[in-house]
């Protein structure tokens, strides 16, 4: 039996368990990548470690998400970031070299490696055929000294694409409609393959626009095949050598099968709030809009820019709408500036960002109250932008500079003619913003530098026999992280001072959430399906363990959350019969009995809710492994004991 193409690639780096689906299997990491927002508390771990150097083929460390610097504590975390990926053998694109992803997929990605990343956003290495993960920061410092990464096998899902794109439809509009059929937990537990004719239609860039937002469908990760695009992907970036031919085999099995038919897609959006609340840009009609932001990880390679360009030449920017651009990185937005596009953009009144993440995490143009924002980003999580009565949608490029000129929501086919992009044959290669590491003889001079907003990482506690405590908490389903730990230029430049940001945990639900925990000592958080969706950042599951949080019990959890939750030493559980989830109300105080014997026989778990006198099952889904870091209290104590 032939194997998938990312089963190949799990294959050549296994280093423990069996290719079952669901199973647990260990796989050695070749490349690491880390962003600010949570690179800081994963430098913070992997000092902690006391290892002197990475052990990786590459670790690059990026400063893009905190760049608003509204006070010391972000330019303190990039000094501290710098001195630590110099001193440890790691590279540092600076702040203003772009997007993490952005710039990874152009000047480090290589196809077949595994790649593992303190972003949730990871997978878009998966367009030039990488196996790219997201996972928390603890997980990447574990990578970064050599350590093995641990994920159950997934499930391969095939999506086979089939013909070419209609003119002015996107490849976003391919992955917004692999979310409407899918939807944002469509994916747990799975790979999703790309294959079919319609994938030599696409350029990296728009095959890395689809892996990027797999990342919304709860997937493990997303993969393209590696193929003569890719390959005059990589030339064009000066790094050819760095290409090989992959692809699965003929006869590969798949566990699911999607046939997308590109011709016959159309515009697609994402309404509020969800990025699988996906309807056609007609169906929802032209409603009048308040701002457009261009960019992202997902939108804002070269191609994305300079259509957006050609579609503003020669307008100007509606007076209803305010627009901003934020192009991905150094590189796209050196070229836009090198061959006029960008002055196209200034001209039409387009207000040009540094390339960084920028709005899509709610650092800097929060939209109007009740506004209605056109994004091309991946995420339209209630609150996100900053202003938490605001309405996102995500779409395309091309529908988001349409928009921008018509001051409503327009399908780009009512243009007319769609002008033709001619991509360059190279690119403008120039890492000067890229700092190599220092030599093993120069790094131990090198002073590590720690700001006074940087504060120690909570640690849990050996699990107790039996707990009692109240529910904190009742939430629904598709709980994200953003509304466990919101993000934004308030409260992103404490991502390294947990006490502080402890204030905001669950702000987007319940602003008495932290005050209760502290008063009663902390307890339970009862959720729904997919809860802990969206994000890697593990703030989700230490902010939660810092305030006294013992055992989240939900319908189901999703995976890098789920992952952080037993690194921070916090129970997952799952109910065995969903109907119970009803039979619990927040302050009712409940009691696990025997959870620690529990966790050790990897038994079901009994819960007593004390206050109705009922009793239910809960399950533990967990791995050997799991359950050890569990027992111990967490990642750190586990590796302290190990
Ligand atoms: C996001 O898009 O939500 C982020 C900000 O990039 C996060 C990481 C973080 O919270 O720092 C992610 O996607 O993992
Ligand atoms: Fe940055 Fe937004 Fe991408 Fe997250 S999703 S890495 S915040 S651009």
């Amino acid at each position: 039996m032939g194997l998938t193409l990312a089963q190949k690639i799990i294959k050549n780096h296994l280093v423990c368990g069996e290719m079952i689906p669901g199973k647990e299997i260990g796989l050695k990491i070749d490349q690491t990548l880390t962003q600010d927002a949570t690179g800081t508390m994963a430098y913070l771990q992997f000092e902690a470690m006391n290892i002197n150097r990475v052990k990786t083929e590459l670790s690059v460390a990026y400063i893009d998400h905190n760049t608003l610097q509204n006070g010391f504590e972000n330019a303190d975390d990039h000094q501290f970031i710098q001195t630590v990926a110099q001193k440890r053998g790691i590279r540092f694109s600076r702040p203003g070299n772009g997007i993490c992803h952005q710039v990874h997929l152009e000047r480090f990605g290589v196809p077949g490696k595994t790649l593992l990343g303190s972003d949730s956003h990871t997978p878009t290495g998966g367009g030039i055929g990488m196996l790219a993960m997201g996972a928390g920061g603890l997980d990447v410092a574990v990578a970064m000294g050599g350590g093995t990464y641990y994920i159950p096998m997934p499930y391969i899902v095939n999506v086979e694409l089939k013909g070419t794109l209609s003119p002015w439809v996107a490849a976003k509009d391919i992955i917004l409609e692999v979310l409407r059929i899918m939807s944002v937990k469509g994916g747990v537990g799975k790979i999703i393959e790309y294959s079919g004719d319609g994938v030599k239609s696409l350029s990296v860039p728009e095959r890395a626009t689809i892996t990027n937002m797999g990342a919304e469908l709860g997937a493990t990760t997303s993969i393209f095949p590696s193929d003569e695009i890719t390959k005059e992907f990589l030339k064009a970036q000066e790094r050819e050598a760095d290409f090989t031919e992959l692809k699965a085999d003929a006869d590969a099995v798949y566990d699911e099968k999607i046939v997308i038919e590109l011709e016959k897609l159309v515009p697609l959006a994402a309404m509020p709030h969800m990025p699988d609340n996906v309807k056609a840009v007609t169906e929802i009609g032209e409603i009048a809009i308040d701002q457009v932001c261009i960019g992202s990880c997902t939108n804002s390679s070269l191609f994305d820019m300079l259509k957006v360009a050609a579609i503003l030449k020669g307008k100007t920017v509606a007076s209803n709408v305010s627009l901003s651009i934020a192009p991905g990185s150094k590189q796209v937005l050196n070229m836009l500036a090198q061959n006029g596009a960008l002055a196209d953009m200034i001209a039409a009144g387009a207000r040009i960002l540094e390339s960084a993440c920028g709005p899509c995490i709610g650092m800097g143009q929060s939209p109007n109250s009740k506004g209605i924002s056109l994004r091309t980003f991946n995420r339209n999580f209630e609150g996100r932008s900053g202003t938490a009565d605001a309405g996102v949608y995500l779409v395309s490029p091309e529908v988001a500079a349409a928009s921008a000129i018509n001051g409503y929501l327009t399908d780009p086919r009512t243009l007319g003619e769609m002008p033709t992009i001619r991509m360059p044959e190279k690119f403008a290669v120039n890492d000067n913003m890229i700092l190599l590491p220092d030599s093993i003889d120069t790094a131990a001079d090198r002073i590590i530098k720690y700001g006074p907003n940087i504060k120690s990482v909570p640690t849990g506690n050996p699990l107790e026999k039996t707990i009692s405590a109240k529910v904190m908490l009742k939430v629904g389903d598709n709980i994200t992280t953003d509304h466990i730990m919101p993000a934004g230029a308030k409260i992103l430049p404490y991502r390294s001072n947990v006490p502080y940001l402890s204030k905001f945990c669950f702000g987007v639900c319940d602003t008495e959430f932290p005050e209760r925990c502290k008063s009663e000592g902390g307890g339970f958080i009862i959720g729904g399906a997919n809860y802990g969706q969206g994000s890697s950042r593990e703030h989700a599951a230490l902010v939660p363990l810092y305030l006294g949080i013992r055992a989240v019990i939900t319908k189901s959890f999703a995976r890098m959350h789920k992952a952080n939750l037993i690194n921070s030493g916090i129970i997952p559980l799952t109910f065995k019969n969903p109907e119970d989830y009803d039979k619990i109300s927040q302050n009712d105080v409940l009691t696990l009995t025997d959870i620690q014997s529990a966790v050790s026989s990897l038994s079901n778990a009994k819960l007593i809710n004390e206050t109705t006198g009922e009793a239910f099952e809960l399950e533990l889904d967990l791995s050997d492994r799991a359950r050890s870091i569990l027992l111990a209290g967490g990642m750190l104590n586990y590796t302290a004991n190990n």
